[in-house]
């Protein structure tokens, strides 16, 4: 039946979780653990960058050592099936590990390092500085590629125009709390698409149908 259809799918932490690579918002979450003003918003970032460097210095490190499970397995298949857009607001390269077509990270890429700058983007190493140089402008103004608090999500215009052509729309592993992809279900519905959720518990957002589950276990069966 998904063989016809456009189906966009948005996917949180929970995705990961089983990987190892935490979840924002759970009893263990990382924000218990780092408080988010500090670590992920511009004015945590001027006020404290090595703070900020080695936060992601050690979530870097988590990722490479982690590896795709059955659920970005599941998911990468589905990618490469015409009319499917996987967006992700995860950071991690889980999904590009698993062989997925395309995905677009909304929320940003932690194995990219971005110049504040001029604007100019390359890999990230391993292990970030404040004091790293920019490749193209030379200045002391890296950080990484990825969306904090009160900036503004990448590639809005194209998933939005996703999500009101969508027939289906699946959110994965996501607590829906924060905006804008927490209005994603809506802007679909409105538009006409049914809408599912997969998820280790249902976060009690506007769905048609919730099935609950660990990701590893409930992707894999609904992408089958
Ligand atoms: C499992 C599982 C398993 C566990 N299997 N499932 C008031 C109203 C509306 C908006 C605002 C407002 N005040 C401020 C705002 C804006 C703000 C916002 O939304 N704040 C809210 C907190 C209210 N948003 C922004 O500032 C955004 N920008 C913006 O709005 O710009 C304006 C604009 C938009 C569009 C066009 C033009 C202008 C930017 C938000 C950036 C968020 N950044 C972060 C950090 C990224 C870098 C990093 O990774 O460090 O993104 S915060 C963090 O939260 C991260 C995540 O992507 C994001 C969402 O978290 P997620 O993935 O849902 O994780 P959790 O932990 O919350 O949930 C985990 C889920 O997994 C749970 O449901 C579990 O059940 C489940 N789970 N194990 C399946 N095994």
């Amino acid at each position: 039946m998904l063989l016809r259809m456009n189906i966009v799918i948005l996917s949180g932490a929970g995705l990961s979780a089983e990987q190892g690579l935490g979840t924002f918002r759970d009893t263990d979450g990382l924000w218990t653990r780092y408080p988010l003003e500090k670590v992920a918003t511009p004015e945590g970032f001027a006020a404290d960058p090595a703070l900020v460097h080695d936060f992601y210095n050690a979530r870097r490190a988590n990722m490479r050592a982690a590896a795709p499970g059955p659920a970005h397995e599941a998911l990468a298949r589905l990618s490469r099936r015409e009319g499917v857009t996987l967006v992700t607001q995860n950071v991690d390269d889980l999904l590009e590990r698993a062989g997925a077509a395309r995905v677009i990270h909304m929320h940003g890429e932690l194995s990219r390092a971005l110049c504040h700058a001029c604007g100019a983007r390359w890999d990230a190493p391993d292990v970030m500085a404040p004091d790293d140089p920019c490749p193209a402008c030379a200045r002391s103004a890296t950080r990484p590629d990825v969306v904090w608090f009160g900036e503004i999500p990448y590639h809005m215009e194209e998933i939005e125009a996703a999500l009101v052509a969508a027939d289906l729309f699946v959110s994965i592993g996501t607590s829906g709390t924060v905006y804008p992809a927490a209005g994603f279900v809506e802007l679909a519905r409105m538009a006409g698409a049914d809408s599912l959720e997969l998820n280790l518990e249902a976060s009690g957002g506007r769905f048609d149908e919730v099935r609950e589950g660990p990701a590893s276990r409930i992707v894999p069966a609904w992408v089958a």
